[in-house]
């Protein structure tokens, strides 16, 4: 199998417009001058939505191959949803992914399994990559254990959802989400495996050898290498240290 590894920064409600511009640029001239093969680890960022126009004319621009997307979208395609951004918008902007189901998304905005659902089917919709986002609390990991609430997640997200034929999927504990305390390489790689033994069971065997799985959670340049090494680990979702210049291209560059 050949999983093209993918390193995605979530920006969450960071950086003003301008830091966002040269946070892209920046990071387009040490990949390149690193002469980073964007064929072997694809790059994304996640911008804030009102970022992504700026960031669509650099890529445009420059012919970068840096990917990005939005941090959320809306279940529908349009109508009376006042503050809420459409698939459509996304992707007449270029991108070509999205979150969805984000931790943070799901604490702080009320986001249930069925809500995930929705928006994972409006993203394939409007020809997006959902990257869905699952992962325990600690107290899930107490009563339930690590991948009993993720698979719960996954399956969920994927229920009459058929038409989906192309995500990637995040396992973030929320446990480890901005805490500087990462799962151990070990205790990410048995949730990733059940995570594709799900995917096996409920999509076959070549979309679950397909996709992605990424381990999201305190990634910084000195553990990435870690995750990396699992068979079932393609990629890291980051968030702190993907607002910092040299961390974020020390983890897109982990193999030199
Ligand atoms: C988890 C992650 C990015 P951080 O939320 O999605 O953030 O790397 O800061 O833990």
């Amino acid at each position: 199998v050949t999983r093209t590894p993918l390193m995605a920064g979530n920006w969450k409600m960071n950086f003003d417009h301008l830091q966002s511009i040269a946070f892209v640029q920046k990071l387009a001239w040490t990949l390149k001058d690193g002469k980073h093969d964007f064929g072997a680890v694809e790059v994304a960022v996640f911008p804030p939505f009102t970022d992504l126009r700026s960031v669509q004319t650099l890529v445009d621009a420059d012919k970068l191959k840096i990917a990005y997307g939005g941090q959320d979208l809306s279940p529908h395609e349009s109508g009376a949803y006042t503050g809420d951004i459409s698939g459509r918008f996304l992707s007449a902007l270029g991108c070509r992914y999205v979150l969805v189901g984000h931790s943070e998304r799901r604490t702080l905005h009320g986001e249930t399994d069925e809500i995930c659902r929705d928006k994972v089917a409006a993203a394939a919709r409007s020809g997006l990559v959902p990257v869905l986002c699952v992962g325990e609390t600690s107290e899930d990991l107490e009563a339930h254990g690590a991948a009993a609430v993720p698979v719960s997640q996954l399956r969920a997200a994927l229920e009459g959802n058929d038409a989906v034929t192309e995500l990637v999927i995040a396992y973030e504990p929320v446990w480890a989400i901005g805490s500087g305390e990462a799962a151990t390489p070990e205790q990410a790689q048995t949730v990733c495996r059940a995570l594709r033994e799900t995917l096996a069971e409920l999509r076959g065997d070549d979309m679950a050898g397909d996709t992605r799985l990424l381990y999201g959670g305190s990634v910084k340049a000195s553990n990435v290498v870690g995750f990396m090494r699992e068979p079932d680990i393609d990629g890291a979702l980051i968030g702190g240290a993907s607002l910092k210049i040299d961390e974020f291209s020390a983890i897109v560059r982990y193999r030199q």
